[in-house]
């Protein structure tokens, strides 16, 4: 089962304008800079958080925005936490009425964003080493297909922090 990320702007045009829509979504800031920028500022990761761990348990779930700014497909091949045994990437889904959580692949489109929130795409924490508390940072790191590798951290909260 893949979550594969498709915008609006990607399938049913052609490669060119595709290519010039990706450089659109870039924005309008600098292509100048954008041409400049390194490779790893490519994708960006933002929104990160977490709730504080529940008594008892040692299972967190992530949740953040990702934001491919390069003008090719990447896919999210692995997540590791030191706070953490295992990182893996779950989708919850409504099956016959029961909430179920599947492994998933993520593939982000150039210039596309994929977002993980509450009821949907998650990063699944196993096996906390220590429990999340308000007000850490608990440190993440996400690898990508070209390489790119993203060092970010989960701000423990109660909830999304509104836009
Ligand atoms: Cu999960």
């Amino acid at each position: 089962m893949t979550g594969r990320l498709t915008g609006p702007l990607t399938g049913r045009m052609s490669g060119r304008c595709n290519r010039v829509a990706s450089l659109m979504m870039v924005g309008l800031l600098s292509l100048a800079a954008y041409a400049d920028a390194p490779r790893d500022q490519l994708i960006q990761v933002s929104a990160a958080w977490t709730r504080p761990t529940p008594e008892g348990t040692s299972i967190a779930v992530g949740y953040l925005t990702i934001d491919n700014h390069s003008q090719h497909a990447v896919q999210l091949v692995s997540a590791s936490s030191p706070w953490a045994q295992q990182v893996t990437l779950h989708e919850s889904r409504l099956d016959g009425g029961m909430a179920r959580m599947t492994a998933v692949d993520l593939q982000i489109g150039a210039g596309q964003r994929a977002s993980l929130k509450p009821g949907g795409m998650h990063l699944m924490l196993m096996g906390l080493t220590q429990a999340c508390r308000l007000g850490d940072a608990v440190p993440l790191q996400l690898s990508f297909s070209d390489g790119q590798i993203v060092k970010t951290s989960l701000l423990v909260r109660t909830e999304a922090k509104q836009p």
